[in-house]
């Protein structure tokens, strides 16, 4: 059947509507919901048990129906398997986050660390046996190679890691939020073009067979919501 349309200012519109569900269902949906997505943890031990590639590209498919800045979609999904180089990511990483635990980092930070057991070694990024490197893409070369912006680029590729996250859960696997400072070194080792940051690292995978993760409770709706009535 053909969609309904109209055009707006010379663009198509097609017509929308969302699923409805009765008031109760509603609120027993999102209870489940969030019942679920309260059980998400950031894994930092993994499993090398390997991952169907076709689900790491289903979760990036789902990551990539985020809402963007003028729908530009600023992202680009570098997924490394490569055992090579997922070594000579990790032997940068470990050396930059050295820098950042021994001279970088405040006695603050570092304290406020302490809860997490995180150090300079990330084992996880050669165990995991799929790695995301997410690269925000600034601006877009136009047909005649002149730069095009991209907007509100950090949120919307903020957005998508948020739903990337989502997913993996979803699908059963584990990631964590890797951000090793300063991360230039993955542009250079994914020889990404010029247009391109680095965003976000995230190992996948199954966790580890023993894990432990820190004891942290999450604020109440009290503490995080404010509501207007
Ligand atoms: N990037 C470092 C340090 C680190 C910083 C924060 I803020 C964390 O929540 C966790 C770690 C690292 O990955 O170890």
């Amino acid at each position: 059947m053909e969609k309904e349309m109209k055009v707006i200012e010379g663009f198509e519109h097609i017509k929308y509507s969302h699923v409805h569900y009765p008031p109760e269902e509603m609120v027993s949906r999102s209870q489940q919901y969030y019942d679920w997505m309260e059980t998400r943890r950031s894994v930092r031990d993994f499993s090398d048990k390997p991952v169907p590639k076709e689900v790491i590209e289903n979760i990036i498919k789902s990551a990539s129906t985020a809402p963007s800045g003028a729908h530009k979609q600023p992202w680009t999904f570098c997924v490394v398997s490569n055992a090579e180089l997922k070594k000579q990511i990790r032997e940068a990483a470990e050396e930059e986050e050295y820098e950042s635990y021994t001279k970088r980092m405040s006695e603050t930070w570092l304290d406020d660390l302490k809860p997490m057991a995180t150090n300079h070694q990330k084992p996880f990024l050669e165990t995991a046996p799929y790695l995301i490197i997410v690269f925000k893409r600034a601006f877009e070369f136009d047909e005649d190679g002149s730069k095009h912006q991209n907007y509100y680029v950090n949120e919307s590729v903020g957005l998508a890691c948020g739903f990337l996250i989502s997913a993996i859960h979803d699908a059963g696997l584990v990631t964590l939020t890797h951000t090793p400072s300063p991360m230039g070194f993955l542009h250079k080792i994914l020889e990404r073009p010029e247009n391109e940051r680095p965003f976000l690292l995230l190992p996948v995978g199954y966790e580890a067979d023993e894990v432990y993760v820190p004891n942290n409770r999450r604020k109440s709706l009290e503490e995080v919501a404010v509501f207007y009535e």
